[in-house]
């Protein structure tokens, strides 16, 4: 065995890894409002905007500082778009927009984004929270949802696995110096 060999299995490696590793996943690409908007309009609606087609069944819920979840009372998802209608303008406030979607790829994402709304509207109805407050979350964070059905092939990391566990066998052989 040579380096040579060495150096193919790595390609090997390579191809084989790289694939699965850089399969993008769906991000948020931009919204209305945006991260860190304040709005001087009424806010009745919800444009979340990503970075490829996305599957049914996404959502978005709000949260303001006194922990009021507002769910929107329509949620509409065509390609990349996500459109969120509430059923009441905001009144006036921070919120922080909790979004869930399937990207094109099978896989769950989840995120946020935070806003302001200083539209004069005041929130006067409102009674005092009925939610509990949950774990803040970190800020305009994007990752994947805790998985619970395996979407992307399993087998793909099983080769890859075994392929992994071979070329450290086989570096192994190579770099044990043979006693002299
Ligand atoms: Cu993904």
């Amino acid at each position: 065995m040579n380096r040579k060999w060495i150096r193919y299995i790595g390609l090997c490696l390579c191809i084989w890894l790289v694939p699965s590793l850089t399969w993008a996943h769906t991000h948020l690409k931009q919204s209305t409002p945006g991260d860190g908007d304040t709005v001087s309009q009424p806010v009745q609606k919800l444009t979340l905007v990503f970075e490829e087609r996305i599957e049914q069944g996404g959502s978005v819920e709000l949260r303001d500082d006194a922990g009021h979840t507002v769910k929107p009372s329509s949620v509409k998802i065509q390609g990349d778009t996500l459109e969120a209608t509430l059923g009441s303008a905001l009144p006036d406030g921070n919120y922080t927009a909790q979004w869930k979607i399937i990207g094109l790829d099978g896989h769950p994402m989840q995120g946020s984004f935070h806003f302001e709304v200083k539209a004069g509207k005041t929130s006067t109805s409102q009674k005092p929270p009925t939610v509990p407050k949950q774990q803040p979350t970190p800020h305009h964070d994007q990752h994947p949802a805790p998985v619970k059905r395996s979407t992307s092939s399993p087998v793909i990391w099983v080769v890859a696995l075994l392929i992994l566990s071979a070329a450290v066998i086989v570096g192994w052989l190579f770099w044990r110096k043979p006693k002299a």
